[in-house]
Parts: structure tokens; C-alpha cells; sequence
């Protein structure tokens, strides 16, 4: 356990490439770290995280995944690193909340959204990639489950790209807090709000934009304005060819739901297991549809962070 009073670089550490290409103005795109250890199966994740640093270097920024090990939080990882998360047996799910607690008792952990986003901005990141956000959970009424995430983008500014929120959750409800809580949202190429594994969740959204440059505009727009740090939501489609087969999503969602409830499965294992089931119920499927949409997000927000970047790679 720590005793003393830290400097914050003593819990916050950018890999020596992360801080260079900060100090240079040069592009970086944060990952989150809880799609490897809670996300996804081994031993595919382990690939699929190699994989996603690959995309953002042919597209000419780096990589910073980040995840909190041995009480320090990782602002990009090295390939040990990597493994740990993919690997390491009982690794912890990091919120936000669970930050403080993770740094002072020396902890492991992957990083959610909600503790990515933080971390990202804190380092001086301001452009991260994932698959789906969290969200409002069905059954709201009873559960009062809503993912932390959204309200770490009501006060972080950053811009995450991402298939819009986990098909698992109600999708009107999470648009709505968003609304309530000033989160702005783009969609990518798209009138719609994407469905996570699925093209579009058939809800219509407000602002289009084309190009990554576009989205860049409106991040220069945001600390324009000032105002509250709210983040900027790029919503970018799963493409229809490689989207889950719409019928099998809703069948295999409606007994993945079912089967949390019988099992009384609550908090943050709730996300965990509709998409392990999910993975299973429809024989991997939508494993794929998840890894296209993430692929797809790492792209983008590449191309996003070279239009924002002062430097061009
Ligand atoms: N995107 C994916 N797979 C995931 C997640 C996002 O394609 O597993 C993770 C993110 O870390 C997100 C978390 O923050 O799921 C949401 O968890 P919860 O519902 O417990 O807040
Ligand atoms: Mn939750």
C-alpha cells in the first residue's frame, strides 16, 4: 500500500512513444483496455488488441491503450503489458470510482470507457476509440442501471468513437440521457444511430458529418465555446455487410436477457455475460460483427486525430 502523497506521474505514466508524440503534437488515439480483459474471449482478445494498435499505426498515430497495473495507470502498453490484460486470471473491471482505490492499494485493472475517457484527457489525450458505449440498461425501472460512462462523457472532453451503445441496453432511454446531459453527437456517414452489432439501432440522429476533418471542426468548435468539458460522441456504423444477422441478434439478445435475470446477474457482470452469451448463442457471430465495428472505430478516430493533430503524420 502507498503511505505517502504521490506526484501525480508516480500514478499516471504515458509510455516514452505517448509522450513524445504529445510533446510533438503529433496524432494519438486512446483504446480502452476492458473490451481485451471483459469483452471479448481468449484467446482471440490478446490478437484482437495487437491487432487494433496495428490499425492506428498504418494510419499514422499511436496507439495508447490504457490500464491501471500494479496501481499505476498505463497510458499506453508495451506487448507484456498487453498480455496482462488479455491474460492475467481475476483482473479487475475499472470504473471511474474504482480509480482512487485501484492507484492506493496497488491494483490491476482493465479501464471501462468511463475510466478511460478520464485517464485519455488527463495524459492530454482527446481522441479514443471503442466498440459500444455503456448505457441505460432494460429494466431500468427496477434496476436503475446505468453505465457510468455516460456520465463521464457529460464532464470529460473528449471524442470517442464508437458503434453507439451496446445493443444489450435500451437505446432510446441512453440517446435521452445523452440529450439531458449535453453530450454531442455525430454520425459518421450515417443519419442514424448505429446498433453496436447491428448497422443502425433504427434511431434517427441529428448531426451528419463525412469526413474525419468534420469531426475535428466540431471538436474546435467545442473549445470554442467553452462551457462545460462535455464530449463529442462520433457515432460510426458496424457496415451492413458485416453487421449480425438482425433476426439472430434479436432472438439470441431476448434469451441472453432472460437468462441474466434467472440468474440474478447484476452490476458491473451484467455487460460481461450478455456478451459472452451473445458470442455463444449465436456461434460467434457476434464476435465478428463486434471486431468489424471496432476495427472500423480505430480507423476512424486514426483519421480524426491526424485532422486534429497540430503535426501531420
Ligand atoms: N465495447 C465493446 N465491448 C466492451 C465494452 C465496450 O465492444 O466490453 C466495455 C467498455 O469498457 C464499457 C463497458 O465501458 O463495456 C460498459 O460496462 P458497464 O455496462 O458495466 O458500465
Ligand atoms: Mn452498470
Amino acid at each position: 500500500m502507498r503511505t505517502t502523497q504521490q506526484p501525480i506521474d508516480s500514478v499516471l505514466r504515458p509510455s516514452a512513444e505517448v509522450a513524445e508524440a504529445l510533446a510533438q503534437g503529433a496524432p494519438v488515439v486512446a483504446l480502452e483496455s476492458t473490451i481485451i480483459s471483459h469483452g471479448l474471449p481468449q484467446p482471440r482478445n490478446l490478437e484482437v488488441a495487437v491487432e487494433l494498435e496495428e490499425i492506428v499505426r498504418e494510419a499514422g498515430a499511436v496507439p495508447a491503450t490504457i490500464a491501471v497495473l500494479d496501481g499505476v495507470a498505463h497510458i499506453g502498453l508495451g506487448p507484456d503489458e498487453l498480455k496482462r490484460i488479455a491474460t492475467e486470471p481475476g483482473l479487475r473491471k475499472l470504473g471511474f470510482r474504482d480509480l482512487p482505490a485501484a492507484v492506493a492499494l496497488g491494483a490491476s485493472g482493465a479501464t471501462t470507457v468511463s475510466a478511460t475517457s478520464f485517464l485519455a484527457a488527463r495524459a492530454g489525450i482527446r481522441i479514443f476509440a471503442t466498440g459500444g458505449l455503456g448505457g441505460v440498461h432494460r429494466g431500468w425501472t427496477e434496476s436503475q442501471d446505468e453505465s457510468a460512462d455516460l456520465d463521464m462523457l457529460s464532464r470529460t472532453r473528449i471524442t470517442v468513437v464508437c458503434a453507439g451503445v451496446k445493443s444489450i441496453l435500451d437505446v432510446p432511454a441512453t440517446l435521452q440521457r445523452l440529450e439531458t446531459r449535453g453530450v454531442s453527437i455525430a454520425g459518421f456517414r450515417t443519419d442514424e444511430f448505429p446498433g453496436f452489432y447491428l448497422h443502425t439501432s433504427g434511431e434517427p440522429i441529428d448531426w451528419r458529418i463525412e469526413t474525419p476533418a468534420e469531426a475535428a471542426e466540431i471538436m474546435r468548435g467545442q473549445d470554442a465555446l467553452g462551457g462545460p468539458e462535455t464530449a463529442l460522441i462520433v457515432a460510426n456504423p458496424v457496415p451492413r455487410d458485416e453487421q449480425l444477422d438482425p433476426a439472430l441478434h434479436d432472438r439470441v439478445l431476448a434469451e441472453a436477457l432472460a437468462a441474466a435475470d434467472r440468474e440474478k446477474i447484476t452490476g458491473q457482470a451484467i455487460t460481461p455475460f450478455l456478451l459472452g452469451y451473445l458470442v455463444r448463442g449465436t456461434g460467434g457471430a457476434s464476435l465478428e460483427a463486434n471486431l468489424a465495428a471496432v476495427r472500423g472505430n480505430v480507423r476512424v478516430a486514426a483519421q480524426i486525430a491526424a485532422a486534429w493533430s497540430p503535426r501531420k503524420p
